[in-house]
């Protein structure tokens, strides 16, 4: 009885824990994806905020508000801020009008590691390089010290125009993912590639055979938060089994 009575509060109390470390699906973070002319601090070209803390199971809702604006949300590392990062995550550009649209397409990316720094730039060209011009943005960054945000936007105000990269990868990416393409795509405003071109296929220039054996990203859902939930209960399971022995003995 004393075992019971001990045990059901303790098992209660882990339970609610792991909830609230899983999926709170009411944690959500929007980030404007593209400013107008006029917005300070960089006009079009920027994240707003661009800078950002997440942790697992968060929703980082980048909104296409931006207008005019042709924009990307691409993975990159730290130290390469302008060039894919392989295997990360991509929402590939949607084209926003000079008048905007209703409502405004937005792409969901869930954090499914936030015990990593995640870095993100847009990789569109035209006019120029958004990238270089301070498109970017982080998720979990440091907050100083050599791995903090300010470092990575600096170090992609350096890099040669000929060197930003616009590989198309996929929606899982690493420590964070999205379960589909941004949308909706309202008449005025385009995504490319096209929503029925499997994102993530490796597109892009260069000279290689291009056999793809990519996965098809487009249907691939995040499966962090599972992870997470499956992590935490084993992790329970685990307590529980330890608490036991202890008031058994
Ligand atoms: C988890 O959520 C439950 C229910 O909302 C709450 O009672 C509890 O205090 C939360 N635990 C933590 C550690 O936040
Ligand atoms: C989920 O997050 C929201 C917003 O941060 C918070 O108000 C709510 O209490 C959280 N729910 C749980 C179960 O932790
Ligand atoms: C779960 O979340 C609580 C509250 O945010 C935190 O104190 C605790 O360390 C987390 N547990 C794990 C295992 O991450
Ligand atoms: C948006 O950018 C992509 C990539 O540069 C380009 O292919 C597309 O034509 C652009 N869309 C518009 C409407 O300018
Ligand atoms: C993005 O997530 C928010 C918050 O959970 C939700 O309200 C919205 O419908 C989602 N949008 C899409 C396109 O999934
Ligand atoms: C978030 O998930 C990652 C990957 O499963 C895990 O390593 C990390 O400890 C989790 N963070 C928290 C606070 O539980
Ligand atoms: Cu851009």
């Amino acid at each position: 009885m004393r075992f019971a009575t001990v045990l059901a509060p303790l098992l209660l109390t882990g339970l609610a824990v792991a909830q609230n470390n899983s999926t709170n699906s009411s944690d959500v973070v929007t980030v404007m994806v593209g400013g107008t002319i006029d917005t300070p601090n960089g006009g079009i070209f920027q994240f707003i905020p661009n800078n950002v803390k997440a942790s697992n199971g968060t929703v980082v809702r980048f909104m296409f508000t931006g207008m005019p604006g042709n924009h990307s949300i691409t993975q990159s590392s730290f130290s390469a801020p302008c060039t894919d990062l392989e295997g990360g995550f991509d929402s590939g550009w949607v084209s926003i009008p000079n008048e905007g649209v209703q409502p405004a397409p937005e792409w969901n990316l869930t954090v499914t590691n936030d015990q990593r720094p995640l870095w993100f730039f847009c990789k569109q060209l035209i006019p120029s390089p958004h990238c270089i011009a301070g498109m970017v943005g982080a998720i979990n960054a440091a907050d100083d010290g050599d791995n903090s945000f300010d470092n990575y936007k600096q170090a992609a105000s350096q890099v040669s125009p000929t060197e930003v990269d616009q590989t198309q990868n996929g929606l899982v990416g690493q420590g964070a993912s999205a379960s589909q393409r941004p949308s909706p795509i309202p008449s005025g405003a385009n995504l490319f590639p096209d929503a029925s071109a499997p994102a993530g296929s490796g597109s892009g220039g260069g000279s290689g055979t291009g056999t793809g054996t990519g996965d098809a990203p487009t249907t691939t859902s995040p499966s962090g938060a599972t992870n997470i939930l499956a992590t935490m209960n084993s992790g329970l399971i685990a307590l529980v089994a330890g608490v036991s022995v202890m008031f058994l003995a």
